[in-house]
C-alpha cells in the first residue's frame, strides 16, 4: 500500500516538482489522475471534495491533504529528512528561491507554454510578454547558477525541484535554450541523479506532443 497519493497530470510541472520529490527519495506513492483538459478542477464537486484553490497538485498523507507545491515539499523535506535545508539560512534561502519560482520563473513559463505549446496559439502580445517575462526569470537564475551547482548549497534541495518544475517539458515555447548554458548544466546534473523520471513518465494523463 502507497503511503502518499498525488492528485496530478503528466502535463502539470507543478505536480512534476512533487512527483519528483517522491521518486528521488524513494516513497511509495500512487497517482490520482486529474482531468485538467476537461475542466476536473473547475467543478464544484472538486474543489468542495479536493482543494478549493482549485489547482493541482494535491498530497494526501496521514490524513491530510496538502496543496501548494513549495508547502508540499517543505514538508516532505521535513518529514522524510531529505533535500530540505540544513541551517535556519539555508531553510531561508530555499523558500526565497522557491517564492521567486512560484512568482516568475515557474508562473511566466507555465502560461507561456500552456499558451503557445499546448493550445497552439501561435505568437499574440500575451505570448510575447510572457516570453520576455520569462526569459528574464531565466537570466536570473543562469547568473546565479554560474556561481553554484544548486541553488542552495552544495547539494540537491527542494528548492531546485520546485525550480525542476517546468526545464524538461518538451513543448515549444519560443524561447531558446541555448541562452541558458548554466540551467543546462543544473539540468543534467538532476538528470543524472539516481531515480530521476520524466514528467510524462512519472504521472499520468495525456501529454503536450
Ligand atoms: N502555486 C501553485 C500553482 C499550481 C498550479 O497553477 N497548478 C495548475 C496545474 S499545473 C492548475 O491546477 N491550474 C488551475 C487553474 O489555474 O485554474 C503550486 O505551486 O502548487
Amino acid at each position: 500500500m502507497s503511503e502518499f497519493k498525488l492528485h496530478c497530470f503528466a502535463l502539470s510541472g507543478n505536480a512534476y516538482k512533487v512527483a519528483l520529490f517522491l521518486a528521488l527519495s524513494r516513497q511509495t506513492w500512487q497517482p490520482v489522475f486529474v482531468d485538467f483538459l476537461n475542466g476536473q478542477t473547475r467543478t464544484r464537486q472538486w474543489r468542495d471534495t479536493v482543494n478549493e484553490q482549485g489547482e493541482v497538485p494535491v498530497l494526501e498523507h496521514q490524513g491530510k491533504s496538502l496543496t501548494q507545491s513549495a508547502l508540499i515539499l517543505d514538508y516532505l523535506a521535513d518529514y522524510t529528512g531529505q533535500f530540505g535545508g540544513r541551517t535556519a539560512e539555508e531553510k531561508q534561502q530555499i523558500w526565497r528561491w522557491m517564492l521567486f519560482d512560484n512568482h516568475k520563473f515557474t508562473s511566466y513559463y507555465a502560461t507561456l507554454r500552456f499558451l503557445y505549446g499546448i493550445q497552439k496559439t501561435g505568437d499574440t502580445e500575451v505570448t510575447r510578454f510572457l516570453r520576455d517575462r520569462a526569459a528574464a526569470a531565466y537570466q536570473v537564475v543562469d547568473t546565479h547558477l554560474s556561481k553554484t551547482p544548486w541553488l542552495v548549497g552544495e547539494r540537491m534541495t527542494i528548492a531546485d525541484l520546485s525550480l525542476a518544475g517546468y526545464v524538461f517539458m518538451p513543448e515549444e515555447t519560443g524561447l531558446s535554450m541555448e541562452a541558458y548554458p548554466h540551467i543546462q548544466a543544473w539540468k543534467k546534473r538532476i538528470q543524472e541523479l539516481p531515480g530521476w523520471q520524466h514528467p510524462y513518465e512519472l504521472m499520468p494523463g495525456p501529454t503536450g506532443l
